[in-house]
């Protein structure tokens, strides 16, 4: 399998780790998203969105969108719970995390850390919902020690991977020291240095 993606984006990162956490062997190939490599025709035939990350599979196919990719790789693994409803419950965090916490948090990032842009001069709208989805987080995961509870899922890779991030958009962590206390716990299970 290979796995197509940009070092520096969470959302491959999650790919990443889910396939090194769970040994699965892979190639990782760098895609410089800076300089427009998922919008070459290549790449564009294997995964017409244009986006990091994908996976080609040896025979072949392709998949794309992180939490798919996630989902597929960890089929049969703890990191998905056999329970029905607690199934659910870790789907409801990765669609969360699709719509209300990655298009905030990650997209401020973005925009301060490669972009240039002040955090001061942010769109206003982006660190209310940045804000909003680190305190919605920070709730749900409540003591923990994980989002579902007691075991680590899907739902706390995918969340990690902007969460430990947000200080790149200009969120001060310190603010929330239940998501500290997290980041730490799912970077020591993932066997990952702190984010700097
Ligand atoms: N919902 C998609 C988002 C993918 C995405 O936004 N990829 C970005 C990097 S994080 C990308 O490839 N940007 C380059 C581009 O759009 O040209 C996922 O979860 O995989």
């Amino acid at each position: 399998m290979q796995i197509f993606g940009d070092s520096i984006s969470g959302n491959c990162l999650k790919v990443k780790w889910t396939a090194d956490l769970l040994a699965i062997p892979y190639e990782w190939v760098e895609i410089d998203i800076m300089a427009g490599g998922s919008r070459t025709p290549d790449f564009v035939a294997m995964n017409p969105a244009g986006q990091v990350p994908a996976i080609r599979l040896p025979d072949g196919r392709a998949l794309a969108q992180s939490n798919a990719i996630m989902l597929y790789l960890a089929e049969g693994s703890a990191l998905i719970p056999a329970d029905r409803f607690d199934r659910a419950k870790m789907l409801e965090w990765l669609f969360w995390e699709q719509y209300s916490h990655e298009p905030a948090v990650a997209v401020a990032r973005f925009q301060v850390r490669y972009l240039g842009k002040g955090a001061a001069n942010l769109d206003p709208k982006l660190v209310e919902k940045s804000k909003a989805a680190l305190d919605r987080l920070q709730a749900g995961i409540g003591e923990g020690p994980f989002i579902l509870g007691d075991a680590l899922s899907l739902a706390d890779i995918a969340l990690v991977a902007y969460t430990r991030m947000a200080g790149d958009g200009g969120f001060d962590l310190a603010l929330y020291p239940g998501l500290q206390r997290w980041i730490a716990r799912v970077e020591d299970a993932l066997h990952l240095s702190p984010y700097a």
